[in-house]
């Protein structure tokens, strides 16, 4: 074994126990070195007499691979050599496939992309029944496809359906799915994976093969295992990825075609359709921005927003005053999550019971997706409990309020929590606008009060902004952090300026959207437009999705902080004063019925005082929603709302979608050039007035041919 290689191995009753441990990385990665020495301890193996099988570990306690070196393959400049650096893959793992000695993998802690390529190239997988044990095949989410042989594996071994399934989408399952699903053959408790596996591969070297079942049973047989079925699970797959990609994702699209390639043609055609079109990916721009994303939220994992950040506090008893949608799913999310103790208050029991009714319900739903065990559900649910009044609330180290959005209340609260409270106890304000030194000087003690702005639904939705207002201490804002990171959250912190990022980038894009329905642009067609354009959902759904009461407050701050580029658009008042909420109130833009969202509703035209005539072209729609949140952006940056422009970007598409194929607005941005966009946005404040006058920043920008990322 060459000194400081990833891979060393031991003997034991003629099974080599390989352990793959790559020195000073805290996960395993299979880069071009860890290619040469599996390859030659697999060559030593195979010629050592005395190894009549492997079983094969991971030396980190608590991964097992994560899959190929991803910055190998972002510094490819050709597709002829990704689809080198794929094609080099399989034929390492072909090598696994074909080993004459057989290889059971224990697999604890994550198993991903490549590692799992190399998994399923084994002859037995144990796996341990740990929560940190996943399995999936996450390249999709890169923008690449499973290249060194998954899109050929993985459909043989768990049938087409359930393998498109998890390709493309880019899925990772817990230990207990992959067994359920045939991806793994065993499942035990981590303290016995080792013993099980080496009894595996001596098992294997005595002759013994693992049976397996065909997958999916009959059914299975008929639409994966004969060809007509095959064409029907192609064509249904063709058709939900078109939908759901809508042309701006290539990857799933080229992932099915990979495997259908291989189901037609053969593991040999398969193998070589796999590895151009893994080429092909690679040097993308839509590749290139889904890894930045990576590598930014990963970055985002380990930064807690400010210079030389102390230890978090440790967060066990959290407090959650209000217990209306937002405040429910705080505490639901938590426990979920962090498996913390939650109080809930509010002012009455009917309104408490509500919330500890809605918050269960995350937990439930945890449950019936097989995402915990009915012993963990129930563990869980004895951790929240609710009262009228702040009992309980004296040993919280963490008190979150998502009362109504007013100041007054806002503060009103926040004095009733600090007489509940310890003198450490961290307060924070789940507002989405109101500056948080506003609210802190009701405060005796400022220093432990932040923002901590969660997003709805708040199990869902994965950003958080954490707040500190000019007197927060240095310690609240790590625990802020950190408990929000805890809460599977990407924490970015920003500055406690009205609106903060989120809606401050946001609301003008909205108002953009209320300016072009009074201009007689109907309201699917913006919607639609800015589906198109790759935003989960359009602005007016949006609107009715957070509540037009909601917005009415959001705006109303930035319009008394900003002036007039905020200014409301009157056609909306209507909309609140005639109960057109939204979703919540069963109307708004559109018809709800049963909680589903139906069609536009007709009779909205008359509250707003719009009437549908088409509008401007739709390049000009697109182009003013687009360009006045970019403006608002560049205007942010320059104030310093966010600290990078990295968290600005993955701001905006963890907190509303912006599509991350275009990799934020910021770079974004940059892709269309700062002149270009001031040129434009000068075209638009002529025709439409001042709210598209060009911020300072783009302008310099222009000025100086620079950008938000001048590395990229
Ligand atoms: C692939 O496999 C392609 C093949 O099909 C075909 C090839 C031909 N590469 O997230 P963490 C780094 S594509 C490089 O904080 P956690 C990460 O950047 C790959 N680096 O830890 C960070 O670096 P640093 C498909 C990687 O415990 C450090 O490790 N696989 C890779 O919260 C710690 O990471 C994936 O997409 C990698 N593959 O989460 C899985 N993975 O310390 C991507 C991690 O310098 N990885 N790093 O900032 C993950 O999802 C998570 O990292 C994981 C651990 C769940 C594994």
């Amino acid at each position: 074994m060459a000194p400081g290689a990833a891979l060393t191995w031991e003997l034991a009753d003629g099974v080599a126990v390989v352990t793959f441990d790559l020195k000073g990385e805290p996960v395993n990665k299979i880069s071009a070195a860890v290619k040469q020495d599996l390859l030659a301890t697999f060559e030593a193996l195979e010629h050592d007499t005395a190894v009549r099988a492997v079983a094969f570990f991971s030396g980190k306690p608590e991964n097992f691979i994560a899959g190929a070196d991803i910055e190998e393959f972002v510094r490819l400049t050709t597709a002829a050599e990704a689809e080198r650096l794929s094609a080099e893959g399989q034929e390492m793992l072909g090598r696994v496939a074909r080993f004459p000695k057989p290889i059971a993998v224990g697999i604890h802690g994550a198993c991903l992309g490549g590692g799992l390529e190399f998994a399923l190239a084994c002859g037995y997988r144990v796996a341990s029944d740990h929560p940190r044990t996943q399995l999936g095949l996450p390249e999709v989410q890169l923008g690449i496809l499973p290249g060194a042989g998954g899109c050929q594996r993985l459909p043989r071994l768990i049938g087409a359906r359930a393998a498109l399934d998890i390709i493309l989408a880019g899925k990772v399952e817990n230990a207990r799915k992959a067994f359920r699903l045939g991806i793994v053959d065993e499942l035990v408790h981590p303290a016995i994976l080792k013993d099980v596996t080496i009894a595996a591969a001596q098992r294997m070297a005595g002759g013994w093969r693992p049976r397996r079942k065909r997958p999916g049973g009959f059914r299975g047989w008929l639409l994966d295992g004969n060809p007509l079925g095959r064409r029907l699970v192609f064509r249904a797959a063709r058709k939900q990825v078109l939908a759901q990609t809508r042309g701006n994702y290539p990857a799933p699209l080229a992932a099915l075609e990979a495997v259908e390639h291989g189901l037609t043609h053969g593991m040999a055609e398969g193998l070589k359709r796999e590895a151009q079109l893994f080429g092909q990916l690679a040097v993308t721009d839509v590749s290139r921005k889904l890894v930045q994303i990576f590598f930014a939220t990963t970055a985002l994992k380990k930064d807690f927003g400010i210079a030389n950040p102390p230890p978090p506090a440790v967060v066990s008893r959290l407090g959650v005053v209000g217990a209306g949608f937002m405040g429910s799913g705080i505490a639901g999310t938590a426990i979920a999550q962090a498996g913390v103790d939650v109080r809930m208050k509010d002012a009455d029991l009917p309104r408490v019971a509500k919330g500890l009714a809605a918050a269960r319900e995350i937990l439930d739903d945890r449950l019936k997706r097989r995402r915990i065990t009915p012993y963990e559900h129930a563990r869980l649910v004895a951790l929240l409990s609710g009262s009228d009044h702040y009992t309980g609330f004296g040993r919280a180290e963490l008190v979150i309020e998502a009362v109504f959005e007013d100041l007054q209340v806002k503060q009103q609260v926040l004095r009733e929590v600090e007489t509940a409270t310890a003198r450490d106890a961290v307060f924070a304000s789940n507002t989405s606008t109101i500056p948080i030194h506003r609210i802190a000087e009701a405060a005796s003690r400022p220093e432990q009060v932040v923002g901590m702005h969660f997003f709805s639904p708040v199990a869902r939705m994965p950003l958080l902004e954490v707040i500190p207002s000019a007197r927060t201490a240095a310690p609240v804002v790590s625990t802020a952090v950190g408990f929000g990171r805890r809460m599977g959250k990407t924490a970015i912190v920003v500055k406690d300026s009205p609106g903060f990022w989120i809606n401050r980038i946001l609301t003008p894009y909205m108002n953009e959207a209320g300016y072009l329905l009074v201009e007689g642009v109907a309201i699917e067609e913006i919607d639609r437009l800015m589906v198109e354009f790759g935003f989960p959902v359009g602005p007016i759904t949006l609107m009715d999705e957070v509540g037009m009461d909601v917005g009415e407050k959001v705006v109303g701050v930035m319009y008394e902080a900003f002036g007039e580029r905020f200014a409301p658009v009157p056609a909306f008042a209507g909309m609140v004063k005639s109960g057109r909420l939204g979703r919540k109130a069963g109307k708004g833009f559109y018809k709800y019925a049963g909680g589903k969202k139906g069609s536009v509703d007709p009779a909205v035209y008359e509250v707003i005082g719009a009437h549908p005539n088409g509008g401007p072209r739709p390049a000009e729609i697109i182009q003013r929603l687009v360009l006045v949140m970019l403006n608002e952006a560049a205007r942010g940056v320059g104030e310093g709302i966010v600290r990078t422009p990295r968290d600005g970007d993955i701001g905006a598409i963890f907190g509303f979608g912006f599509p991350s194929f275009r990799g934020g607005p910021l770079r974004h941005a940059d892709d269309l050039g700062a002149a270009r966009i001031v040129s434009e946005l000068e075209r638009l404040a002529e025709r439409y007035g001042a709210r598209f006058a060009p911020s300072d920043v783009l302008r310099d920008q222009a000025h100086h041919n620079a950008k938000f990322y001048p590395n990229a």
